[in-house]
């Protein structure tokens, strides 16, 4: 069944039907308690107004029942508003396993976008339809948010950490995407297309006008940073080395020399590169030199892209 929501944008992703029923659900209740309290303020007003000085009406100290009604039915409204609402939270909120990865950083006053084939784009977001694509997502300057009213999705990007959204497009055609976070001058102009196109076509689109200029894939990128920048005199398994192995480092227990453990997920990785003296692995030498300044956030995803691609543990 097609609802004809003329005041909502066009619903074009999986998740946009149940965000939509949920807001409707939270309306409706909304509008019928404004319209019953409401209407009953004027009609006590009417009803029990001052008919003459000499007014003295019984005193009231209290009625059980309708103590326990109006404490019963809004107790039940707000309980179904809260486990209908996490339920979509925790949707929205988990991509699943399969989800095509594309890499997205916001900076003043534009959105870089790479896919998985290297191709990148700017302002513009190609995806396939019907598949789950899950946007990996930083800022280079300041906070951002991306977000894509057609599909309901909307994720805050913040300059330092990594934040993560996605969708499933359902439907073919142009949607825009918008920057929802004030960021400077600008902002207003900070907005673009997201083009859903057939999944062969996107495979087509992903590999590029001319095969033989074909960009390097993130994991590709993150290689060649990795020997361009040094990394490799230090983080070499095959010839005895300074710093730890990088296979299997990716979501793994990294135990620290103050003794904390943490897990290697992509900020921990990130910190390690910027900062590598806030979290010291165990059994090594702080001697590790900081790259800050050094790499743009698009590449530090690659590098990310990389060690992650030697592998979880
Ligand atoms: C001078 C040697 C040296 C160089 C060059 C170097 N590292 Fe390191 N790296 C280390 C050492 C030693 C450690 C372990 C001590 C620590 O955590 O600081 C380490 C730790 C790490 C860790 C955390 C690993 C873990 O097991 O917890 C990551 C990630 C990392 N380095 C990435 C890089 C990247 C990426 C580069 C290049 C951009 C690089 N390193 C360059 C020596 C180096
Ligand atoms: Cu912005």
């Amino acid at each position: 069944m097609k609802m004809p929501l003329a005041f909502l944008p066009e619903q074009a992703s999986t998740l946009a039907r149940d965000v939509d029923m949920l807001y409707l659900f939270l309306i409706g209740v909304s509008m019928f308690f404004t319209i019953l309290i409401g209407g009953l303020i004027i009609y006590f007003v009417i009803r029990y107004r001052r008919r003459s000085d000499a007014d003295r009406p019984a005193p009231l100290h209290g009625n059980k029942l309708l103590e326990v009604v109006w404490t019963t039915i809004p107790l039940v409204l707000v309980m179904i508003m809260f486990f209908w609402g996490a339920a979509v939270f925790y949707k929205q909120f988990r991509p699943p396993a399969d989800a095509m990865e594309i890499l997205v950083t916001g900076k003043q006053w534009m959105w870089k976008m790479q896919h998985p084939s290297g191709r990148s784009e700017i302002n513009d977001l190609h995806v396939p339809l019907g598949r789950p694509v899950k946007l990996t997502m930083t800022s280079e300057d300041v906070i951002h948010s991306f977000y894509i009213p057609a599909f309901r999705a909307k994720m805050d990007v913040v300059p330092g950490r990594y934040t993560s959204l996605w969708f499933e497009p359902t439907k073919e055609g142009s949607f825009h995407l918008f920057c929802a976070e004030y960021c400077g001058a600008e902002h207003s102009l900070m907005k673009g297309w997201v083009h859903v196109l057939p999944e062969d076509e996107y495979e087509e689109w992903a590999r590029g006008e001319d095969p033989d200029l074909a960009e390097l894939t993130p994991v590709e990128a993150g290689e060649r940073l990795f020997t361009e920048l040094g990394c490799l005199a230090c983080h070499n398994p095959a010839s005895g080395t300074m710093g730890p192995d990088m296979t299997g480092l990716y979501m793994s227990n990294v135990e620290l020399d103050d003794g904390r453990t943490v897990v290697a997920d992509e900020e921990y990785i990130r910190q390690s590169i910027l900062e590598p003296m806030a979290k010291v692995t165990k059994g090594y030498q702080p001697i590790m030199p900081t790259y800050r300044g050094q790499l743009d956030e698009t590449q530090l995803m690659q590098i990310i892209a990389y060690i992650r691609s030697l592998g979880t543990e």
